[in-house]
């Protein structure tokens, strides 16, 4: 069926410093490509700590959370939005548990990193955060709509 701009959903989707520097953009590009979801937004960045501690600001009394923010602060990181039908929830499944040791196989955790602290990619956990984080990383002229031609035989 046709979409229209209000049903539209979208995530906010980061490659960490480690997938980048391991050469893992491409590969995780393409699980979230081929699945079927748009790409509407994307950027290389190295955010500063405080970009870091803003972005984590829930998990500030967590006693990983200093290590956390000078890792993503360490070098390049790739931010994405991606829309589509249940793109919040179902890129959560596409990228795996927290935990690389538990996630499944066939997910990007699950097969590309093997400990929590690298553990290669971050995607928006609800509705909620999915749109603070995208104000965050992005400006709305950075956001692009478009029709793919693949649409149709999405939907
Ligand atoms: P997730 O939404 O899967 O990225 O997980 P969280 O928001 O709970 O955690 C954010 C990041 O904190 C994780 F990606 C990795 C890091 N973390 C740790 O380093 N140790 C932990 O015990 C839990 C999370």
């Amino acid at each position: 069926h046709q979409l229209h701009a209000a049903e539209l959903e979208r995530t906010f989707i980061a490659i960490k410093p480690d997938g980048v520097q391991r050469g893992l953009i491409a590969e995780i590009v393409s699980r979230f490509e081929r699945k079927g979801f748009k790409l509407v937004a994307i950027k290389i960045v190295v955010p500063s700590k405080e970009f870091a501690q803003k972005h984590y600001h829930d998990l500030k009394e967590r006693p990983f959370f200093n290590g956390l923010c000078d890792f993503l602060s360490s070098g390049p990181v790739v931010a994405m939005v991606w829309e589509g039908e249940g793109v919040i929830k179902y890129g959560r499944k596409l990228i795996g548990a927290t935990d690389p040791q538990k996630s499944e196989p066939g997910t990007i955790r699950g097969d590309l990193a093997v400990v929590v602290g690298r553990n290669i990619i971050h995607g928006s956990d609800g509705p909620e955060t999915a749109k603070d984080e995208i104000a965050l990383w992005f400006s709305p002229s950075e956001l692009v709509s478009y029709t793919s031609n693949a649409e149709k035989w999405i939907y």
